[in-house]
Formats: C-alpha cells, structure tokens, sequence
C-alpha cells in the first residue's frame, strides 16, 4: 500500500513514465543518444549525477507500471475490482483528484494519455420556474412571420400554428401573415389585443394623399394656373395623330411604323392664349392599358371619330373610359373633307350613348373637323382653351414634384430614359426621385424636341435620364430630400415586395400548381422571350399574342423587357427552345454572331399585326399535322384461291377507284368492318401490278389477313397529313 506523501512521488513517476510510453521510442532515443551527447559535454558532476538518477527513476517507474499490468492480466476478470492493486489505484487516482471510473477498473487508463473528459454531475441544479408576463397589447408590422409573431406575444410558435390550424390555416413557423383579421384574431385567442403599425407603410409610399387632394389642400396663394393635359382618343385611323401634327405644325403620322401609333407621345404646344400639353395615344386595340394610362393624367378627353365610319369598337372604348374617370369630352368629327362625312349620324350615334351633342342640345361640344384640310382646327383649339379655362386647372410650383411616367424605355447610350410629365411641384436637374421600385437623380431633361432644360413646372412633359432602372409606364414618382433617402426607400419597398412574392408563392396552392403543369404538359406550348423598345409594348403586343384564340397550343412568356436583345437572351431561348420577338429594337452584334451559328428563331418587327401574324404562322407550324385517310378504290371478292406460300388469294373486281399496292386497306362484310391492314400483293392474271382501275379483275394479298369472303368489300386509302387550324 502506497502513503500519502511517497503517493505524490510516485505519482509524479507515474506520470512522466506515462509520457516516456506514449512516445516511448523517442525516450528511448532520448536514453540513449541525449544521454550520449550530453556525457561529450563537459559539465559539473552533481547535475550529471542527478540526471542520471531521474533516468534511472523513470526507467525503474516504467518497469514497475509494466509489472503491475502483468499482474492485472494475470487475475480472473471479476477479482480485478477488489485487488489491493485496484484499491492502489484508486486511491492513487482520487489523491490525483480525478475519477476513478470504469476505465481505470479495467486498466485501460494506464497507457493513455490524461484526456479523458469530465464526468458531468449527477445532480442538475434546479432553475428556479421564471413567470412569464405576456403582453396584452401588441403594436405589429404586417406581413410578420409566425415566429416572430410568437416571440411578440411571448408564445411558442406552435402554440399560435396550432391555433391557425384549428381556424383551417396551414402555416409553417417561417410563413408571413398579412391578413389584419386573421392576427387580430389570434391576438385575441391569446387575450391580447393587436393593432397594426403601418407607419413603415407610410414612410414607404412617402404620403397617402393623391396629387390631386395635394392640390386641393395647397393654400390657394400658392397655387398657379397651369396648362391642361388634353389626351386624343379613339379608335384606330380616325385621324388623331393627324390632327395633332396640324395642330403643331409636324409630320409624326408620315414617320409612323405601319401608319399606326404604338407609342404614348407628348409634346407641349404654345398657342396664343396660353400652352397646351397635348398626349397621343394609340388606336390600336392591342394599346388598350396604354390609352387607360392616358386617360387617367389627362383633363380633357378629344375624342376624335372619322365622320365617314362613325363610332367604333376603340371609340366606345375610349367613351367609358371618360365616363368612368368623369373626364370632359370634346369630340372632333375629322375627315369632313371626304364626301362620305356624315355628321348627323356621328350625332345620333353619340346620343344613343347618352352623350346628347350641343348641336342638338345637349351638353357635348362637338367639332366639325379636317387634319387633311385644316377645317374646323381653330375652332376645336378655341374649345379646348374655352374648356380649359372653365376647369380652372391650378398647381403649386413651389413644392416638391411630383407626376407620372408616360413611357419608359432602355437607351444604348443613356440607360434607363423615362418620358414623365409633371403634375405638381417643380422638377429640377439632380433632384432625387423615387419611382415604384426604382430611384433616380435628374441627370438629365430634354423636351420633345431634344433641348436641355434645367427646371420643368407642372403640366409639362419631359424625358429625363438617370434612373437606377426601367421605371413600370404608368406608375408615379416623387422627389425626395436626397438620392441616399431614394435608395434606401426604394430598397425598402422592393424587400417588402419579395416579402408578399415569396407568402403568395408559398401560399400557391400545390393542386393548382400540379393541375397546371399536367395541363402544360398535355398541351403543345410556344415559349416566347420578348423584347420591345418602349415598356407599355409588352403588355400590348402580349395581350394581342395571348388574344390569339386557340386551345391547340399555348404561349409562354419567360422573359420580357425593353432593350436590345443580348446574347443571354438567345442562350435563354436555347434552353427553352425558345421563340425571341424583337418589336422595335435591335439585336446587339455578339447576339447576333450566335442567332446565326445556333437553330434559334427570331422574329422582329415594328407594326404589332406583323408581328402578330408571324406568331400566328410559328403556332401553326408547332402543331402536329393531321391525319387524314382519303378513299381510293374498293374491290370486291368473287372468289378465294389458296396458295401454299401466301395462303388465301382474294380474286376481285375493282367497283371504284383504283386499287394500288401498299396502300392502306380496310375490309368489309355487311357493312362491318373486320380488318385493317396493308394490301402487299396485287396481280393482274399472274403478273404483279403497281394498280388496279375500275372493271378490271384482280388477286389482292393482305398482310394480316386471310379469311376472306366472298362478297366482302376491300377498300383501299391513300394517308394525307394537313395542317390543322388553330
Ligand atoms: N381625307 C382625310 N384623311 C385623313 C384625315 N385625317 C387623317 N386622315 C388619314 O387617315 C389615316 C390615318 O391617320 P392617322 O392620323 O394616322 O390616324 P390615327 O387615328 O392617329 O391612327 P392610329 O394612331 O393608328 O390609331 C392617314 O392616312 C391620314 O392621312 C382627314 O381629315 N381627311
Ligand atoms: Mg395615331
């Protein structure tokens, strides 16, 4: 048995002869050339001879361990435990104060080194029960995730998931909730009443109020007068543009694509009793959101219809259109140059739409008109003005801008270019300016005609430059303190819409997404990627593609935008398999290396019916081609003939048509037909004939076929494969 303080030598022993086995070849080398070396040194005699004492110590400790496992091996497995060499041991272990344990009763720690980890304590310190105090009042943002709707209301997240259930609502802990009723009432599930934040909305849309109730709060000592917005309509080829350019003197309509306007335009006109903004939309009927985008801007609606067609599809159109914006209407009654201009049946027509002209006593002024002549062009200029000044239209030029994007598009040279007019406010070169989701900071501003300007007052349109991307045609801007503030809006606002994206998509229902790709899959479908000059074109010409009737073949748009059309977009069309419109715009050169060295289709255009019908044809030529079996001749069997090689011979005579070898048969008896086959042998007496014409006998051998009756009818068919309708 080993004491206390000799227990601390040996322990000490102990462990430095653990370390000399565990790198016991490099003591070893240690013994022998370390101890070599330091003999060639010359050093005093008591540090030699201590040394030499350590390595006897650690020699002799080595033996003993080496021993003491001989004599643990030697012992049957359950006196191990209660040897007095086990007891040593543990009492060597607890001095050391580490736990003697399992390993050390088995000998297993002897050689190891000390790394072993700490056994944990058996007893678990209680924590004292923490009361938690849930709020019974909640401010929240929507759309909030579940977790961290849980967290506010101090719950566990299945707690509030397990509630939606129960209300029918499938939701994970990451879903986000928008819905103000369903939180609400699950606030108050838990006893906590939940209101909503919304000013983070706020900041975000940067004021609640329209340009229109902005004006109207404006002190009316700020206000000024300004030019009214007057947007002509109506349906296609009437003479809109035509008047415009007489109006101001220009030659739009002649430099037209196809003769028809595609795009918005606007341009400001000087006439003698004050300016006038005039917007030209077009008549098309594909243009339909761009007309609506006209509509909602503009003060008066000139509604032109050519006085030899009267009102039409694209006029009533634009009438609703009025009536549903309360816009007031002048109708100019164009082309009374021709002679089949008929006026009065302009009136009646309109009367019938409850637009009584003031020509028969009604309230609509009406205006008899010519853009080839001239006629009539003053008069409806002094209505306008006459209009204009009834209106009384005002705006505050001293407060910060604000307008609407007419049309927007992506310039080689400039980048993002957005022809915007200003509705209130003035607009200044490096005014910082946030759109729906994008920002800008005015580099530059041109008029109509491409002259710079510096400062643009309300009711004045103008292009301007330096957008951080293709703001959506329609959507407002506003000017804001500095182009950090827009950034960080617009940022804002786009993070909160991959928000809701991301809900919805989660939200999709996983039947509707199956049932929907079974659908595609069963249909034939025409992948599309679009790329147009101007944005309000790609909902034009896609909206005229997708008015294309059919239920043969369906279009998928998978990218759509203004620009050029880049090589990325011929390698997308690759992988799609892919059809690229391109409306008005080029194709940079390196896309166009690839179109011509790769089996892409591209079809480009500037008149929206072109393109249209080219569509129509690459439809056409996606779908399968019909079958159809066209009668050729019939025989019918007088006799049968068996022939060891072939069977049976049908002996006939050709009743109608013409019979022709390889051709496809059918076989008839009593009017039933019995088999389908291909008849592989006709002969004429006993040489083998290509055809057989009508009164003439002949032996028909049929491939899968051989009871033949007589009297049964062998009709033969020659396959067409036509080109199906849409
Ligand atoms: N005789 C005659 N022809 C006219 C008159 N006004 C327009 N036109 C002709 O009508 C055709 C269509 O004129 P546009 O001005 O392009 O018609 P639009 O309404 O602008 O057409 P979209 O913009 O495509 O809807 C042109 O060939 C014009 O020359 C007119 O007063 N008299
Ligand atoms: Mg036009």
């Amino acid at each position: 048995m080993l004491h206390a303080p000799s227990e601390k030598v040996a322990t000490s022993k102990v462990d430095e002869a653990e370390n000399v086995r565990s790198t016991s070849s490099r003591t070893k080398d240690l013994t022998s050339k370390e101890s070599a070396e330091c003999e060639l040194k010359a050093k005093p005699k008591d540090v030699e001879s201590k040394k030499k004492k350590k390595e006897s110590d650690k020699v002799e400790s080595l033996k003993e361990l080496k021993k003491r496992d001989k004599e643990r091996e030697a012992l049957p497995e359950k006196g191990k435990e209660e040897s007095g060499l086990g007891r040593n041991l543990r009492e060597l272990r607890k001095y050391q104060n580490i736990h003697f344990d399992t390993r050390d009763r088995q000998g297993l720690r002897v050689g190891e080194e000390r790394t072993w980890r700490q056994r944990r304590s058996r007893y678990k310190v209680s924590k004292p029960p923490v009361e938690v105090v849930r709020p019974k009042e909640l401010s929240v943002h929507i759309p909030i995730s579940v977790k961290d709707l849980a967290q506010a209301m101090k719950l566990k997240a299945s707690e509030l998931i397990s509630k939606l259930f129960m209300q029918g609502i499938a939701v994970t802990i990451n879903d986000l909730l928008d819905d103000v009723t369903t939180i609400q009432l699950l606030g108050h599930e838990f006893s906590c009443d939940i209101s909503i934040d919304t000013s983070e909305e706020q900041r975000l849309r940067i004021t609640s109020k329209t340009i229109q109730e902005e004006i109207q709060e404006t002190d009316a000592s700020d206000l000024q007068s300004r030019a009214p917005v007057i947007a002509f309509m109506g349906h296609v080829d009437h003479g809109k543009t035509s008047l415009i350019d007489i109006i101001r003197k220009s030659s739009l309509a002649r430099e037209e694509a196809g003769d028809i306007t595609q795009h918005i335009g606007a341009f400001t006109y000087r006439h003698e009793q004050g300016m006038i903004t005039i917007l030209d939309t077009p008549g098309h009927e594909a243009f339909k959101l761009m007309r609506q985008r006209g509509a909602a801007i503009t003060d008066i609606l000139i509604l032109v219809i050519a006085g030899d067609e009267g009102i039409m599809p694209q006029t009533d159109e634009s009438i609703s259109l009025a009536k549903k914006a309360s816009i007031p209407l002048i109708v100019a009654i164009n082309k009374c140059d021709k002679p089949a201009f008929d006026s009065d049946n302009v009136h009646r027509q309109l009367a019938d739409r409850e637009l009584l002209p003031e020509v028969w006593g009604g309230s609509v002024i009406t205006v008899n008109c010519s853009a080839t002549t001239g006629e009539g062009i003053s008069q409806l200029l002094d209505m306008i003005i006459l209009q204009a000044e009834m209106m009384e239209l005002k705006a505050n030029p001293h407060t910060r801008a604000r307008g609407t994007v007419l049309e927007s598009q992506l310039h080689r040279g400039f980048g993002p270019v957005a022809t915007v007019l200003v509705q209130n406010g003035t607009l200044k070169r490096n005014h910082a300016l946030v759109f729906e989701d994008v920002y800008a900071r005015v580099k530059t501003m041109y008029d109509e005609h491409g002259m710079a300007l510096t400062t643009v007052g309300p009711s004045v349109p103008v292009k301007i430059t330096g957008m951080s991307g293709v703001p959506q045609a329609g959507c407002e801007f506003i000017a804001v303190k500095n182009e950090k503030i827009a950034r960080k809006l617009t940022e804002d606002r786009t993070s909160g819409h991959k928000h809701t994206s991301l809900q919805q998509h989660s939200r999709g229902e996983f039947e509707v997404l199956l049932s929907r790709q079974q659908e595609l899959a069963e249909k034939k479908i025409l992948n599309i990627i679009l790329r147009v000059d101007v944005q309000g074109s790609i909902e034009a010409i896609r909206n005229a593609l997708l008015a294309i009737k059919t239920t043969k073949i369906e279009l998928n748009f998978i990218s759509e935008g203004v620009g050029e059309v880049s090589e990325s977009d011929v390698e997308l069309a690759l992988v799609f398999n892919a059809i690229i419109i391109c409306f008005h715009t080029q194709v940079e050169s390196h896309a166009e290396e690839l179109i011509k060295h790769s089996s892409v289709i591209i079809r480009r255009g500037d008149i929206i019916y072109q393109i249209i019908d080219d569509i129509k044809e690459l439809m056409l030529a996606a779908l399968d081609k019909v079958r159809q079996e066209i009668e050729s001749g019939t025989a019918r069997v007088k006799q049968i003939f068996k022939a060891s090689q072939v069977g049976a011979i049908a002996g006939c005579i050709i009743i109608d048509g013409i019979v022709k070898r390889n051709q496809l048969v059918k076989v008839f008896r009593e009017n039933n037909m019995i088999c389908e086959g291909t008849l592989t042998s006709l002969k004429r007496v006993k040489e083998d004939v290509k055809e057989v014409g009508k009164g003439l006998e002949c032996g028909i051998v049929l491939d899968l076929f051989n009871d033949y009756q007589e009297e049964d009818l062998i009709k033969t068919f020659d396959i067409h494969y036509v080109q199906p309708t849409l």
